[in-house]
Order: C-alpha cells, then sequence, then structure tokens
C-alpha cells in the first residue's frame, strides 16, 4: 500500500528538511572532521582526521527516518524508541542525540555550540573517543547493531508488558538476510495488543549491503510485499528519491501507521478481545548514501553499495577529494542550520520533542532506571526433603519450574517476568511455570491446545535466536526473565551470547547506565542423559565459550541437586548485570544436600562434603575426589564407596564445585578463591580426581596457576556419545565410577602395591557392563539401583 497524502505545509517540510540536514551535516562531520566544523574557514587537510573511519551509507536513511519519527513523537504525544538495526549508521544517531540536546546532558563537554561539535566531530572513532556504532556510549540505544540480525527481535522484548510503547526498528535490507532476523518477524504472534506496546518495523530498503544488492531490494515488488503479508504484516511503501516528495510520503505514511497501531490497540482494549491483529510496517526505499556524492573517481557511488563506509578515503593524498568533502559538506547550508555560536537552531530543535519524550533519553532505554526488584517467595519453601544424603529421588528443574511459577504468580502485577525457551519448556520440566500461566499464543487455536494462553508468560518459539533477542531486549528495558535450553544447542546463541556480555561489560563502566537484570541461563536436557536423542544432543561446551568473556560479567553454576538449584535461582534472579549459566539435569536423581546444608553450600560456592570424606581426624587426605555437575558428582560418590569398601585405610576428601568460577585466581575473577583457600581445600601436593561435567580441558584452563595444578587430573566429556544408557555415557568418557577408582590408585603413591588388583577388578567391572548393557539394554541393577546410602 501507498499514502499519497501530502500532509506538511511548505513551512513544515522547509524545517523537516533543514532538520535531516543538519543531522546529515553533523554525520559527515564526525566521519571527516576534526576540526573547523562549521567550515567557516576553507577547509585543509589539517581538519581532516587522518584515519577516516565509520559508516555513511545506512546513516541518511535512519536520519530521516528519526526526523520522521520525532515529528510523529510530537504531534502525537507518543511514548518511543529508535532501534537502529543496522547500527554501523551510530554517526547518524549520535547526531541526533545532540540535536535533541540529550548528548550534551549526558557528556557536558560535547556543549550545544561550535566548541561542542568540534568535540562531537573528533571523538568518533578517535582513540579516547567513541565507537563507531550506535553503542551502550549512545543515549537512546539498547541496541548496539554491530552484529546485524537481532533489531527486531530487540524491539518486541521491549515492548512486551510496555502497553504504552513503540519501538520504531529499522531493519536493513542485508541484515534481513540473516537468520535471526528472518525467523524474528514471527514475533508478532507473540504481542498482545492488550497489555504489550507495539513494534513499528521499518524495512529499510537502500538497495545494498557492504559490497553486494540485497536480495529484498532486488525480488519483484509483488514478491516483497506479499512475503509480508506471509508474515502476518501490512506492508506500506515508501519509495523514491526526491526529499521534497519523499518528506510529503513519509509523513503520510507515518500518520497513517501511528493512527493505524492506535485504532488496533484501541479496539482490542476496548473489547477486551486481544486476537492478533495485522500489524503495519513500512519499507522504505531510498539510495544508500542519500545526498551524498553521487560519483567518485567516475565510479558510483550514491545509491550503490560504494557508498557503505567512507565514500571517498584518500582526502589527504587527493586534493580532489578534499574538494569533493568541501562541495559535499557545504552542501547541507549549515550556515542556515547553526547559529553564530554553532547553536542549532531553537525554531528547528523544536522540531524534536522535549525530556524523556525524546527518543535519546527514553528511559527504557537505560531500563536499570525502571528496573524493580522482583517479589520472591521463599525458595526454601520448595525444598525437597533430604532426611540424608542420596535417600531420596528428585527432579531438579521440575522442582525449580515451581519456585519460577510462584515467581511469576508474585509478581503478576508488575507483569515483569518472563520464562523463555526453543519448545522446550516441558520437555526441561518446567512444566508447573507452563500451568501457570499458559504460553504467549496469539494465533487460532482447537480444543485439545495445551494451555496456550493471549495473555501466558511463557514465550516458547522454535528459534533460540528469537527467544534470546527477546529476553535481551525484555532486560535492558529494565524487566526480569530466564532462558531455558537444551545445554547441545545453546551454541546456537553463542554470538548473541557475546554482543550482550560485551553490552554488560561495556554498560558497567558508564555511570549513567543503570544496571539491569541479569541474563539468567537453565541448560538441562544435558549431556549425560540425551537418552532419546544421543550424540548430535550431546556438547556441554557452551561453559567453554562463556568464560572467555570478561569475568566481572559472567558467572557458570553446576548445582548438583534440586535444593542447591532452587539456592542458585533465587540468586541468579536477585542479581545484576550478569550472565548466569546454570546447568543442571531434569532426571530423577539422587538428592544429597537439605535446605539449610544446600544453603550452605550455594554461599560458599564449594566446599568439602563432610559426610562423604574419611580424612577428617587428620585432616590430611590420600586423595581429593572433586566434582562439578550432577552426573559427575554421582559418580564421585560411587566411586568413593567402592574405595571405602576395598581400601578402607585410604583417607578420601571430597569436594563439590557449585560455582565454577571458584576455580579461577582472584585477580582474574571476583569469585575465584585466594591461593590459600584453594590450597587448604585441594592441599598442597595431594592428587586430586576432578569429575567434571563438561570437557575436562576447561578445569586446567581455569587453574593452571593454582599451586597444586600439576596434581588435578580432570575427567569429563570427551566427545564420545550416542544413544546409549545413562551409565555407558559416562563409561564411553572414562568418567564412570570405576575409572574414577582407577585414577586413584594409579595416583596415590602409597596404594602402588595394591594397584595391580584394584584395577582389575575395575577393569572386570567394566566388562560386565559392556556385556549387560548389550544384552539387556539396560545398566546393571547394581548400577541403576545405586545408592549412596546402602
Ligand atoms: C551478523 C553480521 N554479519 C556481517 C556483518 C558485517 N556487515 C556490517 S554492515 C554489513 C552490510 C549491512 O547491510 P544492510 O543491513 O543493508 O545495512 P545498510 O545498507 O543500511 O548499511 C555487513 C555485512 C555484521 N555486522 N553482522
Ligand atoms: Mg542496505
Amino acid at each position: 500500500m501507498t499514502i499519497e497524502e501530502q500532509p506538511l505545509s511548505s513551512d513544515e517540510l522547509a524545517k523537516i528538511h533543514a532538520y535531516w540536514r543538519a543531522a546529515n551535516y553533523l554525520s559527515v562531520g564526525q566521519i571527516y572532521l576534526m576540526d573547523n566544523p562549521l567550515l567557516r574557514e576553507p577547509l585543509t587537510l589539517e581538519h581532516v582526521k587522518p584515519r577516516l573511519l565509520g559508516h555513511w551509507g545506512t546513516t541518511p536513511g535512519l536520519n530521516f527516518i528519526y526526523a520522521h519519527m520525532n515529528r510523529v513523537i510530537k504531534s502525537q504525544d507518543l511514548n518511543a524508541l529508535y532501534i537502529a538495526g543496522p547500527g554501523h549508521g551510530g554517526p547518524g544517531i549520535v547526531a541526533n542525540t545532540w540535536l535533541e540536546g540529550t548528548y550534551s546532558e549526558y557528556y557536558p563537554n560535547i556543549s550545544e555550540d561550535a566548541a561542542g561539535m568540534r568535540r562531537l566531530f573528533k571523538q568518533f572513532s578517535f582513540p579516547g573517543g567513541i565507537p563507531s556504532h550506535v553503542a551502550p556510549e549512545t543515549p537512546g540505544s539498547m541496541h548496539e547493531g554491530g552484529e546485524l540480525g537481532y533489531s527486531v527481535s530487540h524491539a518486541y522484548g521491549a515492548v512486551f508488558d510496555n502497553p504504552d510503547l513503540i519501538a520504531c526498528c529499522v531493519v536493513g535490507d542485508g541484515e534481513a538476510e540473516t537468520g535471526p532476523l528472518a525467523t524474528s518477524w514471527h514475533s508478532n504472534k507473540f504481542l498482545n495488543p492488550i497489555r504489550d506496546g507495539a513494534v513499528l518495523p521499518i524495512l529499510h530498503l537502500n538497495g545494498y549491503k557492504i559490497a553486494n544488492p540485497t536480495l529484498l531490494a532486488r525480488m519483484p515488488k509483488e514478491e516483497l510485499e506479499s512475503l509480508f503479508v506471509g508474515y502476518g504484516y501490512k506492508p506500506y511503501f515508501v519509495e523514491g528519491s526526491d526529499p521534497d516528495v519523499m518528506h510529503q510520503k513519509m509523513a503520510a505514511t507515518m500518520d497513517a501507521v501511528i493512527a493505524e497501531i492506535k485504532s488496533i490497540q484501541k479496539q482490542a482494549r476496548d473489547s477486551g478481545v486481544p486476537a492478533r491483529p495485522t500489524w503495519p510496517l513500512i519499507i522504505l526505499r531510498s539510495p544508500k548514501g542519500w545526498t551524498g556524492p553521487k560519483e567518485v573517481d567516475g565510479k558510483k557511488t550514491e545509491d550503490f553499495w560504494r557508498s557503505h563506509q567512507v565514500p571517498f578515503a584518500a582526502v589527504r593524498e587527493d586534493p580532489e577529494h578534499l574538494k569533493l568533502l568541501e562541495t559535499w559538506l557545504k552542501s547541507y547550508k549549515a550556515e542556515e542550520l547553526f547559529d553564530e555560536n554553532g547553536t542549532f537552531l531553537a525554531e528547528l530543535k523544536e522540531l524534536a520533542p522535549n525530556y524523556q519524550k525524546r527518543m535519546s533519553d527514553n528511559p527504557h532505554t537505560n531500563g536499570g532506571l525502571l528496573l524493580r526488584k522482583l517479589h520472591m517467595p521463599w525458595f526454601g519453601d520448595y525444598a525437597v526433603d533430604v532426611p540424608q544424603p542420596g535417600a531420596v529421588k528428585a527432579e531438579a528443574t521440575r522442582v525449580q519450574g515451581t519456585f519460577l511459577r510462584d515467581v511469576m504468580n508474585a509478581n503478576a502485577k508488575e507483569q515483569n517476568f518472563r520464562l523463555f525457551g526453543p519448545d522446550e519448556t516441558a520437555s526441561n520440566r518446567w512444566g508447573a511455570a507452563i500451568e501457570g500461566t499458559g504460553r504467549t499464543w496469539l494465533d487460532a487455536t482447537i480444543p485439545e491446545d495445551d494451555h496456550l494462553a493471549t495473555d501466558g508468560r511463557v514465550m516458547e518459539i522454535l528459534s533460540e535466536h528469537t527467544c534470546q533477542g527477546w529476553l535481551e531486549g525484555y532486560l535492558l528495558t529494565g524487566r526480569h526473565g530466564f532462558f531455558n535450553c537444551y545445554e547441545a544447542f545453546i551454541h546456537i546463541i553463542d554470538s548473541m551470547f557475546n554482543q550482550h556480555a560485551k553490552w554488560l561489560k561495556t554498560t558497567s563502566e558508564i555511570e549513567w547506565r543503570r544496571p539491569v537484570a541479569s541474563l539468567n541461563y537453565l541448560l538441562s536436557s544435558h549431556v549425560w542423559r540425551q537418552d532419546h536423542n544421543g550424540f548430535s544432543h550431546q556438547d556441554p561446551g557452551f561453559i567453554d565459550h562463556v568464560v572467555n568473556k570478561k569475568s566481572s560479567v559472567i558467572r557458570v553454576y553446576l548445582p548438583p541437586d534440586a535444593n542447591t538449584l532452587l539456592s542458585v535461582t533465587d540468586h541468579c534472579l536477585r542479581s545484576r548485570n550478569y550472565i548466569n549459566v546454570v546447568v543442571c539435569g531434569k532426571q530423577n536423581a539422587e538428592q544429597w544436600l537439605d535446605m539449610d546444608a544446600a544453603i550452605k553450600h550455594c554461599t560458599a560456592g564449594l566446599g568439602v562434603w563432610d559426610w562423604a570424606s574419611n580424612d577428617q581426624e587428620t585432616g590430611e587426605p590420600d586423595v581429593v575426589m572433586a566434582c562439578a555437575g550432577d552426573v559427575p558428582t554421582l559418580e564421585t560418590l560411587a566411586a568413593v564407596k567402592i574405595l571405602r569398601e576395598l581400601l578402607p585405610e585410604l583417607k578420601v576428601r571430597v569436594v563439590n564445585v557449585v560455582n565454577l568460577m571458584k576455580l579461577m585466581p582472584q585477580e582474574e575473577h571476583p569469585h575465584g578463591l585466594l591461593d590459600r583457600e584453594f590450597e587448604d581445600i585441594f592441599t598442597p601436593d595431594k592428587p586430586v580426581i576432578f569429575a567434571y561435567h563438561g570437557y575436562p580441558w576447561l578445569i586446567h584452563r581455569l587453574t593452571y596457576r593454582r599451586p597444586n595444578h600439576s596434581n588435578i587430573h580432570a575427567r569429563g566429556y570427551k566427545e564420545e556419545g550416542t544413544t546409549s544408557t545413562p551409565f555407558d555415557m559416562v563409561v564411553m568418557n572414562d568418567l564412570d565410577r570405576f575409572h574414577l577408582v582407577m585414577d586413584v590408585v594409579k595416583r596415590v603413591p602409597a596404594l602402588r602395591h595394591r594397584a595391580v588388583y584394584v584395577q582389575q577388578m575395575m577393569r572386570d567391572k567394566l566388562i560386565d557392563h559392556q556385556q549387560y548393557v548389550r544384552q539387556h539394554g539396560d545398566d546393571m541393577p547394581e548400577i541403576r539401583d545405586w545408592k549412596w546410602s546402602d
């Protein structure tokens, strides 16, 4: 659909065009200049930056949309934020925040005058200055857009449970080719027009990416239109390149789509019926590098991919380029836009809204300002009764699900807590949470559907990217959430995790950014218990990936049972500005700690399990049996029991690690133990057999600087797996109790004389196991029915 009305008077048209010119001028200035910001002197080489960095091509389009958003925010008193999918258009967004006055409020040094403009230009992509993208440093940004693909999911995450908010979401046509972006169009099926706000997606069809045309720009218009109709949107086209015509078209279209959004919301809110509407979407087809040089060195530049970055960069070497730059900058007629002090003219500045109506100062983009603590039920009320270690079994994540359901209920009024997952929430046994409010679903239902609800708070779509993007958007606008995922497939969002960790690291260094709730992952259906699925579903490597990131923002927890999982969950939901990775199985499994012990254990993060150890009297073990993760803990305790029976004189100390970061040196991670504390627990010189949930090398990576590192012998997942029995999985990876016993006798010098006999016994046991599982398809009864407390 195309709107042909011309709502702007000639004065309004002239002003909005002037506003756009100002933003474009400031964008080019940031890319090229370090002095002479208003071109009051002839441009010379000294005024030009020695290294020209940044992106021009996307910027005029972003500025165009920004100016037109300002117009409707003002005329219709909207509460809106701006998400620049092509975040490389940083100069444009920075320019707009400066024109609105916000930039100078946050950074008084960058004042609203010629001196401030000079600094504004110089700092961009300059050592000691600001990054080239719409980074955390940019007021009004909750989306850096450096890694493309997440704009739409972030926008929807921001407006869930924010009924008055509109997220203007610019999507690059290159960005729209990415997998995460493509799947995220479906977010409209999860948006409840009564309780949620609205997203206004603007597909920015400038035709090109870095060095290629884009698919969406070159496909026939009918196909493009059908594509978005198919996704459930109503596309409005704004196409052209003549600014006067385009301003009228854009203004008319903006008026139409805002009216449509308001009417959809009113209708749903008045009727109380939250059916899925067809939300409007704008397709803006305008030239890449619009208003820039048409040709450079005889080559097409405007309306072509050559304008993507710095359209010409030999300014210092080529006098023609210097002249081209001056002509280009002068084309914006800065003298008509800024007064003699270099201050933006008041009659133009007033086109933008004021105070927190400015998109650059919308508090939702600094979510910590709006963050409210969750009402937390006492997690001890959900405790599994554990009269003795190993006396009962429970499904840890099912217990966690009941707690999360009640967190959700306790915050029903605030509407600030949601759960996210790629269709695995029930499988990961958070069934109670689903039964609580249901899963969000706005489309058709049939009577047999299970807990689909228009106001459900459990968000499920089979796209890890979309789940992650929604949750990030939700958290960054000041709310809380938890993401559950199969352990192996969380790798799909490795890169999104990276970006969020970078965002948190940077924001924690910016004093006006307030802390937001942590991003919490439950990784379940983990490597050791992939009974249905086998090898493809076995990958515990996300932890290895996570620990690469700045230690101040990452936390990894491996609770061994339900009560420790509850304690860790409570802690994660109260924490701020972290990414908490919690790995825990969902199967019915041994429970070790009662709630009191669990709280103490989790508070310490690791500790000696005295009830499983027998070195209390001497205080000096022969061997330390360390474990992290539920299955390794089980195998360790089973190995300890064998050792007790076979070698009663052996002094064994059992250490369980919940908080993996305790292993790191304190200088490297705030949770790290002091070396002295590490020595107290792991001894200065005794063998440590460490059974670990994931790839064993990580234990060495975390402890390589520790005093007793040469005696640490780590076992873990060695990339062996298939669809087999639970015990066969640990055997395949040498993590089973029998291998652990063999490790002990090999490494404790005093056991040399017994080694051969014990090893033979263990090897025989492993042969019994092999034969039994192949014959019966199940683990041996002595394994399956094993109990610590016998
Ligand atoms: C996931 C990802 N892949 C690749 C890049 C490198 N990259 C930066 S900009 C760009 C082209 C983007 O094109 P488009 O989305 O159309 O933006 P615009 O034309 O508005 O600059 C690419 C490929 C990236 N930033 N992120
Ligand atoms: Mg493009």
